[in-house]
């Protein structure tokens, strides 16, 4: 059955990977699995027929036979559940490896997406000069605490693991700002992710849509 995922017909980051069906894009190519793509536009997104896939209107959504899906986390979870690379074999190291995709979507992400939305959504409210500072407190208390936990090591918990893809792919969303570069070993760890061939083939791919260069940086 074929894979079909939703991308932007329009990313707004131009095809610098920042967009969520990199990190898609990503988990499918660590697991081998080919996909198609179907561009969608920011009107077409709205509209009954992608709400259908996805209450909420966004990218990217995941489709395989009669299976519908949305969310990035879910997305990556299903496919890593039922494909073997991404997920340990041994019950304690998988749930922790689980663990560590629920806490890159659900502890640190949710800061660092405050920040796009204070710096653009919300840029021109009189109090948004106020509010940046406190948004980039609860980014840096965060990465001190990612970066304690990671110490030395080259991912998160072992082996790379859908956790490790997860989180690296909510860390790049930092660079633009400079704040990852405040964290050298977050920044080291974040760039092994992205040597990783499967990340290569996954930003290539993505940036091909938008006629960007096909290496990151
Ligand atoms: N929690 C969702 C977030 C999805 C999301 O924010 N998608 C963005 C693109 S990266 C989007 O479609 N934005 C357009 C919009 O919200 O109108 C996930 O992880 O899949």
């Amino acid at each position: 059955m074929t894979i079909t995922i939703t991308a932007f017909e329009n990313s707004p980051d131009g095809g610098k990977g920042l967009a969520r069906d990199t990190r898609v894009r990503w988990a499918l190519e660590e697991l081998g699995q080919p996909y198609e793509v179907r561009l969608v536009s920011f009107r077409a997104l709205k509209e009954p027929a992608h709400l259908a896939l996805n209450p909420f209107g966004q990218i990217p959504t995941f489709e395989e036979g009669e299976l519908a899906l949305f969310e990035t986390g879910s997305i990556i979870l299903h496919l890593a559940q039922r494909h073997p690379g991404l997920l340990p074999q041994e019950e304690h190291a998988r749930a922790r490896a689980i663990t560590w995709m629920f806490a890159a979507v659900n502890s640190v992400e949710p800061p660092i997406l405050d920040l796009t939305i204070v710096k653009i959504v919300e840029g021109d409210k009189p109090w948004a000069a106020e509010r940046l500072p406190l948004v980039v407190e609860r980014i840096r208390a965060r990465l001190n605490q990612l970066s304690a936990r990671l110490g030395d090591a080259d991912w998160l918990d072992g082996a790379f693991s859908a956790g490790d893809l997860m989180m690296v792919s909510v860390l790049l969303r930092t660079r633009p700002s400079g704040i990852l570069n405040e964290y050298p070993s977050l920044a080291a760890y974040v760039a092994r992710g992205e040597a990783r061939p499967a990340y290569r083939r996954a930003y290539a791919a993505q940036a091909a849509v938008y006629g960007s260069k096909p290496t990151p940086g």
